[in-house]
Order: C-alpha cells, then sequence, then structure tokens
C-alpha cells in the first residue's frame, strides 16, 4: 500500500516549516531491517515463550539464563542488521531541518548507526548492561567477553548483570521521559512511526504533541491507536514513505 503522493506533499509541507521536528519510533522502523516487532509472530524455541514475560524483572529473576539467552538471541539479530532506509531517512532529516530530535521506543541502537546524532532511549538499550541492584551501570559488551549462555557478573559488586533497557512495570529513567514530554509539547512538527502506540507511558507522547496543537504525522502501514488522533495518517512502510517524504523535502 503506497501513501498518496498528494499526502506526501502535504507532509513534506508540514515538516519543511518546522525549526524544531521530533521523531518518535517504535519497534516498527526496525522491521524492515529484519528485526521482528513485539506484535509479530515469533518461530523457533522462543515461540513459546511470551516477550511480555521475559522483558520484566520478575521473568528475569525467575530464570536469569533463559532470559540473558533471549537478549543474547536479540542482539545476535541486531548485529548482522544494518538500519534500513526509514532509519537513514530520518538521520538525514538533520540536514534538511534546522533540528530534529529522534525519541524511540526501540533498544537496537539502530537510529544512532544510520547517523541520528540526538537519540532519546525511552526503554534503554540492548548494548548497555548494569549490575541487577541497579547501582553500577555504563558497563558494555566489552566488560564480559562472549557470555553468552550465562549471565556475567557485575565487575563492581559480584551480582548478575542485566540488559539497560525499561522491562515491563518498571518506571521509565525520569530525565529522558521527562525531556521527550518537554519535546512533545514545545516542537513545532511531530513524526511517528512504526508504533502501535499501545506501550505506556511512550505512546502518550504523539497524544501530548497533537493535544498542543502541534501537527502530528503518524507513518504505519496499518493504523494504529493513535491515527485518528493525529494531524495526518500516511499509511505505507517507514522504509517507502520516508524516502518519499525527505525526497520532496530536499525538493
Ligand atoms: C511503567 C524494552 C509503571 C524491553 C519495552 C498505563 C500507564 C503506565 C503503564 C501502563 C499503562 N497501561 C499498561 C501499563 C503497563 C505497561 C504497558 O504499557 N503495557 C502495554 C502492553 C499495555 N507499561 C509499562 O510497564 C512501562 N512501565 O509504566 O511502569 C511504573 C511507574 C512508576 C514506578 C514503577 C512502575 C514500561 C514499558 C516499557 C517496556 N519495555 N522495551 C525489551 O524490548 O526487551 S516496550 C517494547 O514494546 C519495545 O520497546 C517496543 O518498542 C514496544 C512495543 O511497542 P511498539 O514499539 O509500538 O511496537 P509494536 O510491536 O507494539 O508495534 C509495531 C508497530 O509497527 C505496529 O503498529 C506495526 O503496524 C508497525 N509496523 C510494522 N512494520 C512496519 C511498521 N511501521 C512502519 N514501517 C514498517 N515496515
Amino acid at each position: 500500500m503506497e501513501a498518496d503522493q498528494q499526502l506526501i506533499e502535504a507532509g513534506a509541507r508540514l515538516l519543511a516549516s518546522a525549526r524544531l521536528l521530533v521523531v518518535f519510533t517504535g519497534a516498527g522502523v526496525s522491521r524492515e531491517s529484519g528485526i521482528p516487532t513485539f506484535r509479530d509472530p515469533v518461530e523457533g524455541i522462543w515461540a513459546k515463550y511470551d516477550p511480555m514475560w521475559l522483558a520484566t524483572m520478575e521473568g528475569y529473576l525467575h530464570d536469569p539464563p533463559l532470559v540473558w539467552r533471549w537478549y543474547e538471541q536479540r542482539f545476535g539479530v541486531v548485529a548482522q542488521t544494518e538500519p534500513n532506509p526509514g532509519h537513514r531517512a530520518i538521520a538525514e532529516l538533520e540536514q534538511l531541518i534546522p533540528r530534529g530530535v529522534v525519541v524511540t521506543q526501540n533498544i537496537d541502537g539502530l537510529h544512532q548507526r544510520a547517523g541520528s546524532s540526538e537519540v532519546v532511549e525511552l526503554h534503554g538499550s540492548m548494548l548497555r548492561y548494569k549490575c541487577l541492584t541497579g547501582r553500577h551501570t555504563g558497563f558494555t559488551r566489552a566488560d564480559f567477553a562472549g557470555q553468552a549462555e550465562q549471565p556475567p557478573r557485575c565487575p563492581s559488586c559480584g551480582e548478575i548483570l542485566r540488559p539497560d533497557v525499561v522491562w515491563f512495570g518498571e518506571a521509565l529513567p525520569d530525565e529522558d521521559l521527562g525531556y521527550a514530554f518537554h519535546l512533545a509539547q514545545t516542537c513545532d512538527a511531530m513524526l511517528v512511526v512504526g508504533t502501535s502506540g499501545v506501550v505506556q507511558p511512550a505512546a502518550s507522547i504523539p497524544l501530548l504533541a497533537a493535544q498542543a496543537g502541534i501537527p502530528v504525522i503518524d507513518v504505519n502501514p496499518q493504523p494504529d491507536e493513535l491515527a485518528r488522533s493525529m494531524t495526518m495518517f500516511l499509511q505505507g512502510r517507514g522504509g517507502e514513505v520516508l524516502p518519499r517524504l525527505i525526497e520532496k523535502l530536499r525538493a
């Protein structure tokens, strides 16, 4: 399904007038890089597990090696993938608009690899690790060579490490969430790509912008929870719609 050209042109005009643009993304923007979204059916050994259980402190404490292996498997997929044309178009927006900030629910680091220079990771990053106590942070894979089967130990206190991501039931980092709320209410336009608009409190960010009278464009192959509250809904894949928006903006 291709978003019609008139809508693309209207969307480009909306973005062209922005001095500060926020791009709010979810798992859908990484889908074309081959990273399944939380909604996608899972094949293989992980099919019998519910990601909504694995991505919780309870799930981790119930079986640390299992959940550790789940993140290692997901890291393996991310490590072998590349940013897709959607990520790259979002990064290119920074050349076409005075300031663009990416606020993402994703933990895969692909926006940074595509060249986006300002990225707020509301749900943390699978490329960073912290101590289970939360007291010792900032670890990377370089701190524990190849621990694929078992969670490694914290170099500072010996407790097991965990991915530095926000699990279900955990609060989002105050500063990042507060900054995202501030941006949503002070930007000139918001581009929302690849989110079902289900996971809270992140999904309230596009609604904050819309309620502040800020134009919000939603890009998704299918109508999501947010679409009816958005200024414009461009139906299509991020990798198809975003490059067309950029092409119009460049013109
Ligand atoms: C919290 C990291 C409280 C881990 C993730 C109301 C208020 C507050 C909380 C809640 C609430 N209601 C319910 C809750 C609880 C819960 C929640 O939202 N549950 C949902 C399921 C109802 N929220 C929480 O638990 C949050 N914590 O609120 O704590 C608190 C407060 C104070 C003190 C203590 C506690 C924490 C939520 C964060 C969870 N962590 N990720 C990990 O990944 O391992 S969320 C996880 O889900 C991913 O980040 C992912 O991004 C997200 C799913 O959302 P989406 O990104 O939108 O992805 P999704 O798969 O849903 O949709 C993909 C979309 O892409 C689809 O629409 C599809 O059509 C589209 N698409 C497909 N292909 C493409 C495409 N789009 C474009 N191009 C394509 N090619």
